[in-house]
């Protein structure tokens, strides 16, 4: 189907993602049922006004920090987070030195592959987890999640998983793993699971991670900790639900 969009459509840019990841789906890159979650993320993207809220930045920059201190991070990526930003990840991967490995619910290897040609016409030089190589199976997941490449989230510590299911979250934490998120719910399973939420959309959050890499680079290991440590994800979380009731309680009363 072509649809032609104009670009003077005041919702022109929202439109236009939406048309790419159609073209995404029927590449078999996004599953299915990702266009569903693709459509739920809007819907809470509306509520942040479309924009990076306040409470995202901390959580970023704590993220940034807990790459940083990795000894094993791994980039996780699904079909949505490759279609939404595959070159914007690609340059993640580079500035933390966390390997990019596919790891999917809908897993099939017609997806894995489609995925994997996305990541290196994006520049990728290595991308884990595909066919043969997702080898290992981790028994405290349930889904199809729980194959993965012992080179990348078999043996990592720190795990990023944007755009994830509360299950697999859980899973990989109870295996000591730290996990960090980007989720535009501040009330999934996933967001309050994680070690570290960042509540934004992830094509706006994947450049600000890597500039806070680059920015957090030289720190030593103490401040860098410090920065970790005094994170608290379950006070993140209800900054951004405050700022969520605060911009539709402003809204109610305008007008008035
Ligand atoms: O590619 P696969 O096979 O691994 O499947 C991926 C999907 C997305 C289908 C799977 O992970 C899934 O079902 O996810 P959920 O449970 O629908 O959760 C997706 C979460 O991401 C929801 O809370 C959405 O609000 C949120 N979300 C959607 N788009 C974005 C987002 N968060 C940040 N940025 C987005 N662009």
């Amino acid at each position: 189907m072509d649809i032609h969009v104009p670009k003077d459509h005041p919702r022109y840019q929202s439109i236009a993602i939406r048309e790419m990841l159609v073209e995404m789906a029927d590449a078999s890159v996004v599953a299915p049922a990702g266009l569903i979650a693709h459509g739920r993320g809007e819907a809470f993207d509306y509520l942040f006004g479309e924009d990076t809220p306040p409470p995202a930045y901390e959580a970023i920059e704590a993220s940034a920090a807990s790459l940083l201190i990795a000894s094993h991070p791994v980039l996780s990526i699904n079909g949505n987070a490759a279609a939404l930003c595959p070159h914007q990840l690609v340059k993640l991967s580079e500035a933390s030195g966390a390997p990019l490995e596919i790891n999917l619910f809908y897993r099939t290897l017609e997806r894995e592959q489609a995925i994997a040609e996305v990541l290196y016409e994006s520049g990728a030089q290595e991308v884990l987890g595909v066919g043969d190589d997702a080898s290992e199976t981790i028994s405290e997941v349930g889904s199809e999640r729980r194959r993965v490449d012992p080179r990348g989230i078999g043996s990592a510590d720190v795990v990023f998983v944007p755009l994830e299911d509360g299950d697999r979250t859980e899973g990989l934490r109870g295996m000591g793993k730290t996990v960090l998120t980007v989720d535009l719910n501040p009330l999934s399973r996933t967001a309050r699971k994680a070690n570290i939420s960042i509540v934004d959309n992830l094509m706006r959050v994947v450049p600000l991670l890597t500039e806070a890499v680059e920015k957090l680079k030289d720190r030593d290991e103490k401040e860098l900790k410090k920065i970790v440590d005094t994170f608290s994800n379950q006070r993140n979380l209800k900054a951004s639900l405050d700022y969520i009731a605060d911009r539709l309680y402003s809204f109610s009363f305008e007008g008035e």
